[in-house]
């Protein structure tokens, strides 16, 4: 997808202008209420792409603010090989951010590109008016519309195409936020971010390659192969996470545009210290998880005390670990002990006079020396450890899971190097590695097995699905762990 500049230098330049202009002049408005105050000073609305989000509005004053949003249909890939047919306003899912201030006339320019194949419209729940502007905004391809509403109400709201049939429209992709800020605008905080979650549904499963055009049986059944946030599987993880710095405060603008799943969004690692409830005045706070309904939103924010990734999930969890619900927030700074430790010891748990021990002692075998087994009982044994370790995140035939956990079958990463497969299970791995052409950027824990019965497990791997058929000993098992 299209990434859609924010604003050309000049706009800027006008705007600085406009805004020097307005504060010089409307002091004696101070008293009046906003929607009362005429919007006369005219602005071009900056749009952001997500995950980012225009700048405050800061003190400025109601004003007739010109929003230009082009709807684009165009291709773009959900996950890795999988490619989906997006509708967009403005050439991203979500679509672009709008920030407005109460009191403000939005002149509303909706274009739908002459190269588009379907009429769209658009209904902002921040309208107040018939179908929220949808009426007066339905344009063919080619076209323009114009039409304008006044901010009444501040909060942080849905948009979306409203055009028949209205689901298959929002499953695509046609929606996005629109926040109206209060006559003295939000609270100065370090960061801003717009996140917005949204369910897919393709003709394949999850995974599956090529073109995908969407299910409308699926839709509604809502069954959905895809949840993600930001209109993709890893929209922000990786290099695309979004970041900040230890000590600063971080706020969200989270929108949810379904079509049909209501979202439990929740950080993993973080306690939202306050939650503008469904985007409206109400506050929380000291918050866990919050809920986020389909066509609905909420402001959250949160001092980050500790560095690392926080991550950010749908926490109805299949979501996020096998539909795509998960971005991640990467901070960096000072550690701080005294918040969180880290780990401080890591020790075997017996539960019987337990206490922590050396290794894992298994039937009876006091380590040392380690009876030397026939092939057939290395295969049955290392499947049995697969079976109880592995087989969650590498699936039961190897084939791992999309995106999330590599495949053991046929592992071209696996086959090329022993001793490193033999580290990763001793020791995990972490960053970014490729297997059989796709990348992988996710964490394998370290696995804490004896010498014996990680040669086992990888004898077994190297064994199976197509693999070179090495056979790892509990001799090189143990060189590599002295290293
Ligand atoms: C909790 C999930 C999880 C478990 C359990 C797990 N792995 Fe992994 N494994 C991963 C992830 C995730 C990666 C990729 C890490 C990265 O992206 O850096 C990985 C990578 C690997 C790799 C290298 C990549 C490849 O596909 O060849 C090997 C080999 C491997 N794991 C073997 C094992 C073995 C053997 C076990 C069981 C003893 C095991 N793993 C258990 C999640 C897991
Ligand atoms: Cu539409």
């Amino acid at each position: 997808m299209k990434v859609n500049q924010p604003q050309s230098a000049v706009l800027l330049l006008v705007t600085a202008f406009v805004l020097l202009f307005s504060s010089c002049n409307n002091d004696e408005n101070k008293e009046i209420a906003s929607a009362d105050i005429p919007a006369t000073v005219e602005m071009k609305a900056i749009l952001t792409s997500p995950p980012h989000v225009p700048p405050p509005t800061g003190k400025r004053k109601a004003k007739k603010l010109i929003v230009d949003m082009e709807i684009l249909e165009q291709e773009g890939e959900m996950t890795n090989g999988v490619k989906y047919m997006y509708w967009t306003f403005g050439g991203t899912v979500p679509g672009s951010f709008i920030r407005t201030k109460i009191g403000d006339e939005v002149e509303f320019h909706l274009k739908n590109h002459p190269d588009n194949k379907l009429p769209h419209n658009i209904d902002l729940h921040a309208v107040t008016g018939p179908g929220g502007g949808a009426e007066s905004s339905f344009v063919a391809p080619g076209r323009e519309k114009v039409f304008s509403f006044k901010t009444l109400n501040p909060g942080l709201y849905v948009y979306h195409c409203a055009t028949a049939p209205v689901g298959m429209h929002i499953a695509n992709g046609m929606y996005g936020l629109i926040l109206v800020e209060p006559e003295e605008g939000l609270p100065d905080v370090d960061k801003e971010y717009y996140v917005m979650q949204g369910d897919f549904y393709t003709k394949g499963n999850y995974g599956d390659r090529g073109l995908q055009p969407f299910d409308m049986q699926k839709a509604v059944d809502e069954d959905a192969d895809y949840v993600v946030f930001n209109g993709k599987v890893g929209a922000m993880t990786g290099d695309n996470a979004i970041t900040a710095n230890v000590g600063e405060t971080v706020r969200l603008y989270v929108g949810n545009g379904g079509p049909n799943l209501v979202s439990s969004f929740h950080v993993i690692g973080e306690i939202f210290d306050k939650v503008r409830v469904e985007g409206g005045d109400m506050v929380n706070e000291n918050i866990q998880t919050t809920l986020i309904p389909a066509g609905g939103a909420a402001i959250v924010e949160f001092k980050v005390d500790v560095p690392g990734s926080l991550i950010l999930v749908d926490h109805s969890i299949f979501r996020a670990f096998n539909k795509g619900a998960l971005a991640m927030l990467n901070v960096s700074g000072e550690e701080n002990k005294t918040i969180y430790s880290g780990e401080i010891e890591e020790g075997i748990y017996l539960p019987e006079g337990g206490g922590i021990q050396q290794m894992p002692l298994r039937d009876g075998m006091e380590g040392g020396e380690i009876p030397a087994k026939s092939m057939a009982e290395k295969m049955e044994f290392g499947k049995q450890t697969y079976m109880q370790t592995c087989f969650a995140c590498h699936q039961a035939e190897g084939q791992g899971i999309p995106n999330a956990f590599p495949p053991l079958a046929e592992s071209d990463y696996l086959n090329a190097d022993v001793n490193r497969s033999i580290d990763i299970v001793l020791h995990g791995l972490t960053g970014e590695i490729t297997v059989n052409g796709e990348k992988y950027n996710s964490i394998m824990t370290a696995q804490t097995l004896s010498d014996e019965e990680v040669a086992n497990v990888l004898t077994y791997v190297y064994n199976s699905w197509g693999n070179s058929k090495k056979e790892v000993t509990p001799a090189m098992v143990k060189s590599v762990r002295a290293k």
